[in-house]
């Protein structure tokens, strides 16, 4: 069961909240450690509504303070475990209907994974190399696939990071990871020769594998990494790993209450997980043309800096991104949002300690946070139906934006 009864979720309740402006957004931050609120999505004044998920003995006092300052409101879920729950029995309807899907069409474990990872570096022995970026806390290798026709020794092409699931309860992330190595690898169309010969891969589908797995058997919500130490606290685990990263580190956007979905760690790259990922930036670092960080959800494509300052080459930048949405835009369901596209600190909120951040200092070029689309307000648990239409339209502009780096690549701008 992902969420035992008794649970911290039990009475926990999802709010929706009507953002007018930039204080309305500054309240919910303030809220948000205070009340030790859940935000599941950030939302845009005017555009659309926040999603916050309350526990039980905060939930009156936080309408109070929506009330206060004149916030509209409703209720947009009334019973998160129940709709855990449900949507558990209709993931497990779904695994035994479809049991024979391909892996990238459903949410599978860890172990199936790095199997699916190591069966393609057995196969593919000329393009696909299987690395290990280190174990994490639990001990569990950081499994990533090298795509490349050349052996990663050509020193003309460009280098496209992609990783996945550094939130675990991101769950839609990784079948789009392994979407585009199948894709690449398996499924290699005509008119994407240019994708594999162009361009050297590198494609980490589970940055946490620990919460991970934890989300699977324990805790669907579970975020953060799971290390642990009694003098930090002896009873919460982990940090956000997206706040861990040596970059502005716990200055916005976290909370010193290592409880806290947001507690950035005692120290910037305290957790091995975003040390392995720092140092598998650094060694690709010279030929890295984009780092794509992809989270879950409300169809955002971000860039640096979060201070509110912009990268240099903030023009070619912006239109990367903005390439990218367009591509998705044009692939997807009639009635589903359109990508928005901006410095992440603008369009969303500044996060201190990310890893976009960090992958732009250090001088990748086009550091970006993808965050997927929901579907049918199931915000995190989006029903599997959807993967395959997210895979596809995610791939579209995946692709544009590996044929973007390679031009880029070409004039070193
Ligand atoms: O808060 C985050 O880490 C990301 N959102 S999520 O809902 N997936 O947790 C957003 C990160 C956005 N990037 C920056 N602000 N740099
Ligand atoms: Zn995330």
């Amino acid at each position: 069961m992902c969420v035992p009864k008794g649970s911290i979720y039990d009475r926990s309740t999802v709010h929706g909240v009507v953002l007018r402006n930039v204080d309305d957004i500054g309240l919910i931050r303030e809220l948000e450690g205070e009340l030790d609120l859940d935000v599941w999505r950030a939302g845009m004044p005017g555009v659309k509504d926040a999603h916050i998920m309350v526990r039980p003995q905060y939930k009156e006092k936080f309408l109070a303070r929506l009330d206060e300052a004149g916030i509209q409101h409703y209720v947009h879920n009334n019973d998160v475990v129940r709709a855990l729950d449900d949507f558990e029995v209709k993931f497990n309807q779904w695994k035994l209907r479809r049991n024979n899907d391909a892996i990238y069409n459903t949410y599978p474990r860890y172990g199936e994974i790095e199997a699916y990872l190591d069966r393609l570096g057995q196969e593919y022995p000329n393009i696909v190399t299987v690395v290990n970026a280190g174990n994490t806390f639990e001990g569990r290798p950081m499994k990533y696939v090298r795509i490349s026709t050349t052996n990663f020794e050509d020193p003309n092409k460009p280098i496209y990071i992609l990783d996945a699931a550094m939130h675990s309860r991101e769950w839609v992330t990784p079948p789009v990871a392994l979407y585009t190595i199948h894709r690449l690898v398996e499924d290699l169309r005509n008119e994407d020769r240019d994708l594999l010969e162009n361009v050297d891969w590198v494609i980490l589908p589970v940055f946490n594998p620990d919460g991970w797995e934890f989300s699977h058997v324990q805790n669907r919500m579970w975020r953060r990494s799971r290390s642990f130490n009694a003098t930090i606290s002896p009873i919460c685990y982990g940090a956000d790993l997206n706040r861990n990263f040596d970059i502005f580190f716990g200055t916005f956007s976290v909370s010193s209450n290592p409880c806290s979905d947001i507690y950035p760690g005692p120290f910037a790259f305290s957790e091995i997980e975003s040390r392995n990922v720092r140092d598998m930036l650094y060694l690709y670092l010279n030929r890295t043309q984009i780092y794509m960080n992809m989270h879950s959800y409300g169809n955002y494509i971000l860039y640096g800096f979060d201070n509110y300052t912009l990268p240099h080459n903030v023009a070619q930048l912006h239109f990367v991104a903005a390439a990218m949405g367009a591509h998705i835009d044009a692939r997807k369901m009639a009635d589903a949002p359109y990508y928005a596209v901006g410095n992440s600190n603008y369009v969303l909120y500044g996060a201190s300690g990310t890893s976009q951040d960090y992958a732009q200092e250090i001088g990748v070029p086009f550091s970006i946070t993808l965050e997927l689309p929901e579907f049918d307000d199931y915000g995190f648990v989006v029903p599997p139906e959807y993967i395959e239409q997210i895979n596809t339209e995610t791939y579209a502009g995946i692709a544009e934006t590996a044929r973007l780096a390679y031009l880029f690549y070409r004039h070193r701008l």
